[in-house]
């Protein structure tokens, strides 16, 4: 029976070789992925296809393990996602590998399906177009050829008559041209991710629309003022850098937006549609504030947080252009990548320095930060206010609309509660007994911080030495000089802001509307 022939054979050959076709399916898949890599640079766009599965995976993962993997693993949760990824096209790779080894349709076909779901993906993106396609179907060309014919290499088909001994013959030279196959086609894997991730360097002209931007706006020296840093060593600098600011959004890859491509449209409940090209926007004439913004999933005591100049365009004067009308309360923002935030429209129009932002520091916003236009809102979660990549604002009611993150059960409305830090020592440390300068911020945007006080294992509370501040909008450094006697000691910081409230020390996590309770510390004093 020739179906227990072949089973024996496979069997055999499965004992002796599962590795090979496995090896063969990993390699073929790696070559794919580079050559999606290459299209997508080559044709600027952002939307290959581990990109593309990617952010579908993270618009669908249910909100408690986003919640999760931002709380572990912070502002490197990307990271985790794509080695996760990785790790999981690995092992995809081998099995179908060793599929095709069995049955060449059977395998093929597997393949067939894994590229028909990445090409889902693709196509499920906001602002997607057959182009973005492209990559994965490359991918497909080339993946598929190589597969059937380096697991042919991996495990030749046996010949219809050949028997133990012509088996026992083959295998030394077949295995050593499986393995140089292999070889070079991982290789070229390699070689072909670093052309496409260097074609992408170039990010569609990205990058040279920033350096243009640089070349002609006249954005400022992000000077910090006087006074307000306070230069204890080790603390926080008053001045948050672009390359150390916190980055958090849902973009697996950032959105590729030139200045002279991006528009904005405010539409919705206004009397005049209004469209503004960027040189239209920075015509109005830019404003430079320092605002501080901070991430509603930031614990007590974290780093999701970080103060820079702005430099942008009041957003109330973008909305005045197109008159909202009277019974709006909202304004849904959107992002190039379909990514929206929902805005109390009073707060856009109390007179406070929200801004639809161009510049962070001196600089063009970076791409992270959302290149060319974001807006910024004093007072608010970035969550419900801080939209990178901004295309659309919608005037329009709380009632008639939910926003990416209210649909996964965070609050609708995101006003930033008081809160203090403290950054020296760092917790666990060991000090040496005598003065300890015990230092940190305390931030409460637009109302302004008051007071910090410090105690130590529930003793008394000590008014701490604040910086200045430009504005009540930006966070606060403080200090209190700690006469430490020795042994182990908690520390802790709370803050009053200007309008009377003092901090609480109730706990509550991120979830939904914003962690509170006072950040405390364990400090051994030698
Ligand atoms: N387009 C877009 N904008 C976004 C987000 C996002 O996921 N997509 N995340 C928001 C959140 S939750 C925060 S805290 C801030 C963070 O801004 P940053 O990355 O510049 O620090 O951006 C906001 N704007
Ligand atoms: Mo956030």
């Amino acid at each position: 029976m020739t179906s227990t022939e072949s089973g024996a054979e496979s069997g055999a050959g499965s004992a002796r070789s599962w590795w090979p076709p496995a090896l063969a399916g990993v390699v073929a898949l790696g070559l794919g992925l580079a050559v999606a890599e290459i299209v997508a640079g080559a044709l600027g766009r952002a939307e290959t296809p581990v990109v593309a599965v990617g952010e579908e995976f993270i618009d669908h993962t249910p909100g408690w393990l986003k919640d999760f993997a931002v709380e572990t693993f912070g502002v490197h949760d990307k990271t985790v996602l794509l080695a996760g990824m990785g790790v999981v096209l690995a092992v995809l790779g081998a099995l179908i590998g060793v599929l095709t080894a069995r049955s060449r349709g059977l395998g093929l076909l597997a393949a067939t399906v894994l590229l028909v779901v990445a090409g889902l993906a693709v196509n499920a993106r906001p602002d997607t177009t057959m182009a973005d396609l492209l990559p994965t179907l490359a991918a497909g060309l080339v993946a598929l050829p190589v597969l059937a014919w380096l697991v042919g290499k991996a495990a030749p088909a046996p010949p219809a008559a050949a028997a133990g001994p012509a088996a026992a013959a083959v295998p030394a030279p077949s295995r050593r041209a499986f393995l140089t196959a292999a070889g070079v086609t991982a290789g070229l894997a390699v070689v072909g991710a670093g052309l496409g991730q260097l074609l992408g360097a170039r990010r569609a002209g990205v990058e040279t629309s920033r350096d243009d931007i640089a070349a002609s706006l006249d954005l400022p020296r992000a000077d910090v003022p006087p006074g307000v840093d306070l230069v204890v060593p080790d603390a926080d600098p008053w001045r948050t850098p672009n390359q150390h600011f916190y980055r958090i959004d849902t973009a697996l890859s950032e959105p590729l937006v030139r200045a002279e491509d991006w528009s904005l449209r405010v539409h919705g409940m206004v009397e005049t549609e209004v469209e503004l090209s960027y040189d239209d926007l920075v015509g109005m004439g830019l404003e430079d504030r320092w605002l501080t913004l901070n991430c509603v999933s930031n614990e007590v005591g974290g780093h999701l947080i970080g103060n820079a100049l702005w430099s942008g365009v009041p957003i109330a004067d973008v909305l005045a252009l197109a008159v909202p009308h009277a019974d709006a309360d909202a304004v849904r923002s959107r992002s190039q990548d379909g990514w929206t935030a929902g805005t109390p429209l009073d707060v856009l129009t109390d007179g406070r320095d929200a801004l639809l932002a161009v510049g962070m520091n001196g600089d063009p916003l970076p791409l992270a930060h959302g290149f060319p236009v974001r807006m910024i809102v004093p007072g608010l979660y970035g969550y419900v206010s801080a939209t990178k990549w901004v295309v659309e604002l919608e005037v329009t009611r709380f009632a008639d609309f939910e926003a990416y993150w209210t649909t996964r059960g965070w609050a609708e409305k995101g006003p930033v509660k008081v809160a203090s830090r403290i950054d020296v020592p760092s917790s666990r440390a060991h000090v040496a007994a005598g003065t300890v300068a015990v230092a940190g911020v305390a931030w409460a945007q637009h109302r302004g911080i008051a007071a910090v006080q410090v105690r130590v294992d529930d003793g008394d509370w000590n008014d701490a030495r604040l910086a200045a501040v430009p504005s009540t909008d930006t966070w606060r450094q403080w200090v209190w000089d700690w006469d430490a006697p020795p042994g182990d000691h908690r520390p802790q910081v709370r803050a009053t802001t200007m309008d009377g409230e003092v901090q609480t020390s109730e706990h509550a996590p991120p979830a939904p509307d914003g962690a509170s309770g006072w950040h405390t510390i364990d400090v051994t004093v030698d």
